[in-house]
This record gives C-alpha cells, sequence and structure tokens, in this order.
C-alpha cells in the first residue's frame, strides 16, 4: 500500500488483478468514505481521454468561432500532429491579436498535489509565452473576497476564524445560517489529514451547547447535534439578520461600547434599520413578512443570543446568490451588535465546514510552491463574468470601485476546470465558447469543457505521477508516489507544457533545465531555506520520500478571531480606512452602486419578485455543492453513481410538494426554470424544506437530447442565472433560482454523458458506455 493524499483526504492505495484498492488513510478519525469510493474511477478507460484528439470540424476547416463546438464528434491524433496544431495556434492568436486575446485564467479545482497543479502549470506556461488573461477570485467566495477586503481589511473571518476547537470548549449558542455541512468538511482544497469538523461540534454539544439551524436543508447540520430547525424563504436571510439585530437594540440588548470603539457606521446603518432613512422599520414584524419566519420566533432566538456565548456562522453558499454581499455584511454586523467578537467561542465565523480546513490547523509559514512567472497583460474578469467576457467583447462593465472592459478573446486554454460543470445558464456558455476562435483543453476525462474544445490533451492523474502534497489549512506534507502507469498515452499538464513551450522556443524558459522529478527535489528543497530558522525538517528531500509524511512548521490551533483587536483596538487596528469594522463603508458608498450600497440593505433579488409559490416558477432550487464527489470530479464512480435515481442526479423536495405535484419516488422528472430545464430522478424527503427543491451540482452536462432537456443528466447549472451578486464583487449567483418541477415526458432519452465523443473502428468495446 502506497500512501497518496487528495483534495478529500489521505489514502492508501495498491494495484491489484482485480483493480485498485483503496483505503482510508488509518490515521484521519473521519475520512470521506463516499469519496474515497470514487478514486478507482480515475483508472476507468472508459471514461478517459487516452490519446490527444481534435475536433473533427476544426480538423477540416480550422480555427474559427464554431457554433458546432460541443456537438462535434473528435478524431484521435498523434501527439506530434496535436502539439504542433497547438503551438502554431498560439503563435497565430498572439502575434495577430496580441497576448491578451488568449483566456487562460483556466478557473478549477484540478487535482491535489504542489508541482502537479494544473492551474500553476498552465499560468506559468502562458507566462513564458508573454502573458494572457486572467481571471481574479473564485466561485466559492466571489462575494465575499471582495467585501470582506473593504470591511474588515482582509478575509480573517474566513482564513483565521476562530478554531473549531475553542468553539467546542466555549460557544454556548451556535446560530447556524447555511448550517455546518458534514458533506463539505470532507473537502479541503489541496488536501486535509485529519477530518475534525463533526468532531469538534460533537464535543460542543456534549457539553451542552445548543445548536439553531437556519437552512432550507436539514441535513445541512449532522443529525446527533439536536439542532433546531429555522427555515427562512430562501435567499432572505439579510431580512431575518435585520429583524434580530433591531430586537437587540430596541431592547437595549446590543453592546453600545463596542459599536463605539471597534466599529464604524452603526448610526448610519441603524437610521436605515428603524426608518428614519426611508420610514420602513425594519424589526422583527418586518422581516417576518419577507422571511417567513414567525415574529414571536425571531424576537426569543435575539434574546437568547445576548443571554449567551454565541457563535453567528455563515456558510458561503449564502453569498453565492443574487446580492450574496449582504448576508454576509449583515452577518458580520448583526456579531458587532452583539459584541461577542474577539471573545472565545463567540462572534462570527465565515465558512465553518465549508471546507475541512477552516476553524482548523493552519501553517503560516511558506508552502512548496510552483513559481508562476510574472504576467504582462494587465486585463483581467472576474471569474464568474466569463460568458459576458467571451459574448461581448469591448464591452464596460464595474468591478469594485472600477470601471472595466472585456479584452476580445480569441484562444481559450483551459486545464484542471471544467466550466461545463460551474458556470451558470450553460445553454449561454455554449454560445459563448462558440466565438473564439480555438480552444485548447487538458483533460483526464470526456467532460463537457473536453467536448467544447478543439483541441484536447490527455491528461495524467495524480495516481499516475509522483507530487506532493499540503494545504494552507492543514498541518503535514504529504509524499504523493505515483500508484500505476499513466493510461492511454496521457502526460502530466507539465510534460505537455514542455513539449508546446520547446516547440515553441521556450522550453529553457518553461523547465529551466529540470524534469519532473528534479521539479519536486527543487521545489522541496526551496521551500526548506525558505522556512524560518527552527522549522527546518531536517531531511533531505530523498529522506522526506522515504518517510512519505512530516509535519508543517508553525501550525497554528486554538485561535481566537480579533482577540487582539477586542483587548485594543488603537494598538491593533483592522487594515480597513477606520481601522475599524465597518458597518457602513464610505468607500463603498462612494461607488455609487445601487445594487451594493454603503451599509447592509434589503435589496429584493429578481429570484423573490414573484411570492413563493406563485408564478410559473413557484419551488426555489438550491444548487449546493455535492456530498458524493467534489464538484463533477469522478462523478462516473462508485460512490456518486450509486446515489443516482434511475441514472440521473437525485433532486430532493418535500413529500407534499411531490404529492402536490403527482410525483413518487424514482420518477424521473423535468426541472424548468426561466433560462433552461434539467432531468432528474425524484428523491421526496422531510429533510427539506416545504417549497424548496435540492440538486446538487456536479452531474455531468448531457445536451445530447435538447428537445427534451437542457441537460438530461441533472446538471442544475442547465437551469441557474449568469448574473453577477453586484457590480461591487461581480460574484457567481448559482445557488438559488426559481423553478417548477413535473413528471418528464415519455420517452427517456439516454444518459450519453458517459459515452466519449469518439468513433475508433474496432475500438467500440473499449468506449462503450460503463455500467
Ligand atoms: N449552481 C452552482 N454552481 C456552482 C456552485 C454552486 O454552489 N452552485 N459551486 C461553485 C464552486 S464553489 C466551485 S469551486 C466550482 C467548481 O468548479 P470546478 O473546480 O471547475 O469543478 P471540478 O469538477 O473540480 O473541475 C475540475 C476538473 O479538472 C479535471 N482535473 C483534475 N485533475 C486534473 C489535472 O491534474 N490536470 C488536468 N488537466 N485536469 C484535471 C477534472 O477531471 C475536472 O474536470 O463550481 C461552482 N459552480
Ligand atoms: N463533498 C463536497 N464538499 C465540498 C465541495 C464538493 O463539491 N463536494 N465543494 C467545496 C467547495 S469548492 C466549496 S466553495 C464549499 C462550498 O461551501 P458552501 O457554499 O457552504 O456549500 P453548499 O453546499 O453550496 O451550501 C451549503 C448549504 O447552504 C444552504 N443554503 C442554500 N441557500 C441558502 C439560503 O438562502 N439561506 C440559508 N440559510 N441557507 C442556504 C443549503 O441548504 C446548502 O446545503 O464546499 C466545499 N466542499
Ligand atoms: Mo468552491
Amino acid at each position: 500500500m502506497t500512501l497518496h493524499s487528495s483534495h478529500w483526504g489521505a489514502f492508501e492505495a495498491v494495484e491489484t488483478a482485480a483493480g485498485l484498492e483503496v483505503r482510508p488513510d488509518p490515521t484521519d478519525p473521519n475520512p470521506a468514505d463516499a469519496l474515497l469510493r470514487n478514486v478507482p474511477a480515475m483508472l476507468d478507460e472508459r471514461v478517459r481521454v487516452l490519446v490527444p484528439h481534435v475536433r473533427r470540424g476544426f480538423l477540416e476547416r480550422g480555427a474559427g468561432p464554431d457554433e458546432r463546438r460541443g456537438h462535434d464528434d473528435f478524431v484521435p491524433v498523434g501527439w506530434e500532429q496535436a502539439l504542433s496544431l497547438a503551438a502554431r495556434e498560439l503563435d497565430r492568436v498572439r502575434t495577430a491579436f496580441g497576448n491578451a486575446s488568449i483566456f487562460g485564467g483556466s478557473y478549477g479545482w484540478g487535482s491535489a498535489g504542489r508541482f502537479h497543479h494544473a492551474q500553476s502549470q498552465v499560468h506559468r506556461f502562458l507566462n513564458v509565452l508573454g502573458g494572457y488573461t486572467r481571471s481574479v477570485e473564485t466561485y466559492s467566495l466571489g462575494a465575499a473576497r471582495p467585501l470582506l477586503r473593504r470591511i474588515v481589511g482582509n478575509d480573517d473571518p474566513i482564513m483565521r476564524s476562530t478554531s473549531l476547537s475553542v468553539l467546542a470548549e466555549h460557544t454556548e449558542l451556535f446560530v447556524c445560517f447555511g448550517g455546518i455541512p458534514a458533506k463539505n468538511a470532507q473537502v479541503n482544497a489541496g488536501g486535509v489529514t485529519r477530518h475534525a469538523t463533526v468532531g469538534h461540534l460533537r464535543r460542543a454539544r456534549e457539553r451542552g451547547a445548543r445548536f439553531v439551524l437556519v437552512s432550507p436543508l436539514r441535513d445541512d447540520l449532522v443529525a446527533d447535534l439536536d439542532a433546531e430547525w429555522i427555515t427562512p424563504v430562501p435567499g432572505t436571510d439579510t431580512a431575518l439578520m435585520f429583524g434580530l439585530a433591531h430586537t437587540l437594540v430596541r431592547n437595549g440588548l446590543h453592546d453600545g461600547d463596542f459599536l463605539r470603539t471597534h466599529c464604524a457606521g452603526f448610526d448610519e446603518w441603524w437610521s436605515y434599520l428603524d426608518g428614519r432613512t426611508d420610514g420602513v422599520v425594519r424589526d422583527a414584524a418586518w422581516a417576518s413578512r419577507i422571511c417567513a419566519v414567525p415574529e414571536e420566533r425571531i424576537v426569543a432566538l435575539a434574546r437568547e443570543m445576548a443571554a449567551h456565548r454565541t457563535m453567528i456562522t455563515l456558510s458561503w453558499s449564502l453569498q453565492r446568490a443574487r446580492y450574496g454581499e449582504q448576508p454576509l455584511w449583515t452577518g458580520v454586523a448583526l456579531a458587532c451588535v452583539l459584541g461577542q467578537i474577539g471573545l472565545p467561542g463567540g462572534g462570527v465565523g465565515h465558512g465553518y465546514g465549508a471546507m475541512a480546513g477552516i476553524g482548523g490547523p493552519r501553517a503560516e509559514g511558506p508552502l512548496p510552491t510552483l513559481p508562476q512567472g510574472f504576467n504582462t497583460v494587465t486585463d483581467f474578469i472576474p471569474v464568474a463574468r466569463i460568458a459576458d467576457m467571451l459574448l461581448h467583447p469591448g464591452d464596460g462593465f464595474d468591478f469594485d470601485g472600477a470601471r472595466l472592459r472585456y479584452p476580445d478573446i480569441r484562444l481559450v486554454y483551459w486545464a484542471g476546470g471544467n466550466p461545463f460543470h460551474h458556470h451558470q445558464d450553460l445553454a449561454r456558455l455554449r454560445r459563448a465558447f462558440a466565438r473564439p476562435e480555438t480552444v485548447i483543453v487538458h483533460e483526464q476525462f470526456w467532460t463537457a469543457t473536453a467536448r467544447h474544445a478543439d483541441i484536447v490533451f490527455p491528461a495524467s492523474t495524480t495516481l499516475e505521477r509522483d507530487d506532493l502534497g499540503c494545504a494552507r489549512e492543514s498541518d503535514a506534507l504529504i509524499a504523493m508516489p505515483r500508484v500505476t502507469e499513466p493510461r492511454g498515452e496521457a502526460r502530466s499538464d507539465f510534460a505537455i507544457f514542455r513539449a508546446l513551450a520547446e516547440e515553441l522556443g521556450v522550453g529553457k524558459e518553461f523547465d529551466e533545465g529540470r524534469d519532473e522529478w528534479e521539479w519536486l527535489e527543487h521545489l522541496y528543497e526551496s521551500w526548506r531555506a525558505a522556512l524560518a530558522e527552527g522549522g527546518d525538517p531536517g531531511l533531505d528531500f530523498a529522506g522526506f520520500w522515504a518517510k512519505g509524511r512530516i509535519d508543517l512548521p508553525r501550525v497554528s490551533r486554538d485561535r481566537v478571531l480579533y482577540a487582539d483587536f477586542r483587548a485594543d483596538p488603537v494598538a491593533h487596528p483592522l487594515p480597513t480606512p477606520s481601522g475599524r469594522i465597518e458597518i457602513a463603508s464610505a468607500t463603498i458608498a462612494s461607488f455609487g452602486y445601487d445594487d451594493c450600497p454603503g451599509h447592509p440593505t434589503w435589496l429584493e433579488p429578481e429570484f423573490l419578485a414573484e411570492p413563493p409559490g406563485t408564478g410559473p416558477f413557484p419551488l426555489f432550487l438550491v444548487a449546493n455543492n455535492p456530498a458524493t464527489r467534489l464538484h463533477s470530479q469522478l462523478d462516473h464512480g462508485a460512490g456518486s453513481a450509486d446515489a443516482k435515481v434511475a441514472g440521473r442526479e437525485p433532486v430532493r423536495m418535500h413529500p407534499a410538494d411531490a404529492a402536490a405535484r403527482g410525483l413518487a419516488a424514482g420518477d424521473v422528472v423535468l426541472v424548468e426554470s426561466r433560462v433552461g430545464s434539467v432531468l432528474a430522478g425524484l428523491v421526496p424527503s422531510d429533510d427539506v424544506a416545504p417549497g424548496v427543491v435540492q440538486l446538487s451540482t456536479g452531474a455531468w452536462f448531457d445536451p445530447s437530447a435538447p428537445d427534451v432537456a437542457t441537460c438530461v443528466h441533472g446538471n442544475p447549472n442547465a437551469v441557474t442565472t449568469d448574473i453577477g451578486t453586484s457590480r461591487l464583487a461581480q460574484g457567481c449567483t448559482g445557488q438559488l433560482s426559481r423553478v417548477e418541477v413535473r413528471k418528464a415526458p415519455a420517452p427517456l432519452p439516454s444518459v450519453r454523458a458517459f459515452v466519449p465523443p469518439v468513433r475508433i473502428p474496432g475500438d467500440d468495446a473499449l468506449r462503450a458506455k460503463p455500467e
């Protein structure tokens, strides 16, 4: 057995005659079993890209905008031909249109591993070529990071939130907006050595802490925490928090001292909350009319929060919706009103449970890191504006106080991400992907993104290459030795870029004369040299590799967010203009955005324009992150496949809503929104609030029967809306939309997502549909 690592934890693996055997790391207290069950599917040759491929239309007609992109079949070609085609396109485009016409944002999680990090590799390669248009921010925290930079100066409420170990000891009341989902705490970008989130919460419960879950899904907190479950109308948390804050202040339960000494702009916000600005008093009664939580319940919860050591937890999902800046800003403001910020177990945290590492140990020193070089192109987009950019070159847009312009993209390069999983309104993204002249993708599998490329290079998986794994939200560096040989003719992203760089005459600049093994040694040894004195692990690279796992130095544990700032806000100011928490921000106000004014504001999102339960789309769709896989990765794996219903992604809805529509468990249903439709398999469940349906992200997009549905397999982004959170952050808003659900009309089209778009005479058996 060889120790290896992944975004969902370390594991042991060995290849046997019966296939890949995978066991959880024996030192992990709570391994991610469902996700580990997907790992053997990494080697499934029926779904792998095994050799380089070129889209038939591209091969026959050459580069250019093409509506057939994503509809065409693919022709297998030799490495030499694929490399020279790709090199020629890169050279043509940068010469004719300049490097800004190459989009290399390449958003996506790729695989764990510090060297074979696809996004770092593609950025390094394109920088050597003279640069590229990049993307900034993430789908995870699109609204959060730009907002937090303005109101607290950085992302400390996420990355340095009070440790779960401290909450386990001190918190009396957890008020969890969006929950602390155990399903998400399975995962951490770059890896996780000990899954500890749920254990800490259970310790708090055993000590007597009470949990209040504010969420459309009951399983956003594990059942044995005995949480009280409150189900506001999705997307109305801001209103609910206004009601809580107003109740606290009206009853003198607020901390006036903290608001005066540690916060800026409370009076301005209070004028708005109490109706002096516009005559609308935003109290518990007002909130109740919007969020549908009874007024008495809001008042009682506010009183209980003031009477106890209270931690307000805000999930990342809250900000992944239209006006997503507001629930986060309001949650921080509500914690300021309570005044427990900086106390052990009190205050506010953003994203407990969103990843295993949030609130866990944190490596404070350097990490082994592949240098990406320098990008001389200054053009960029906020990451979720990809379709706007491709569809509207030259148009202006707002972002964080700046007025910017979409560059004219001619070539798109993607490695390590799946925009046809992660982006909203996928029918629109298909139209956008028809615009560039050339699309080049490195993929391990025939994902929808690979199918929308012109040139597809087969990438090896982490099992087929040597790497080192670690994450900042963790405490160990793990050797990731290869477990098996590359499948087909797959190569690492590094090897592909190295060959392209050589073809383009910049081989030396790209690889600096090192092969893969020499790079690993170089990353390790330069990391050692950068460690502060006393941190050296005392092992050279060979020693580390033989040992397999070493502790990272300078790991912080048992943190209390803002303890110093609380003790002395003058000596330890926040990096904001006022040095305080900005409940109102003069900077944001100065931008003049009506979709993100200068203090927390109730803005009614488009999806609330029609009252819940009414109109052509009466239901709320929650498109959250999946329990049985990481995004779209290994959707064909056993852990993911076992949860499917009639081969489609499970969609959950309350039994009463199902009955009202004459739907039964196991039915294939059509979920329709204003922008598209998707087939899914029905699972009635009273863990879902009435009026809500839940369809997780990640089923491979399958547009093979457009007359029936935009996607016949269950990707919710067939029905989500492609609009930014606001002009401040332009974040992803995929979490919430409005839909109707009905029985899918017969005959049902088969799911073709896992059938490669390739015909090789005599090779049909290899490419048959996996069971
Ligand atoms: N509606 C809605 N949409 C969402 C979300 C939501 O909540 N609702 N969540 C959003 C969030 S938070 C995120 S982070 C995104 C995630 O979106 P992505 O990060 O794009 O999703 P992944 O499925 O992880 O895509 C990674 C791809 O990289 C490939 N890959 C893995 N390793 C390698 C490698 O070494 N080399 C190469 N070349 N390829 C590799 C995998 O096969 C996979 O296709 O989705 C977003 N989309
Ligand atoms: N197993 C697994 N774990 C993952 C991932 C994965 O793909 N698979 N993805 C990882 C990534 S990239 C990220 S960014 C994080 C995402 O972390 P989050 O964004 O927090 O995760 P989600 O599952 O999208 O949403 C959490 C819960 O929020 C609730 N929710 C949705 N809308 C509302 C609302 O309006 N109000 C309230 N109160 N609650 C609401 C939903 O019930 C949902 O289950 O997860 C990470 N962890
Ligand atoms: Mo994410």
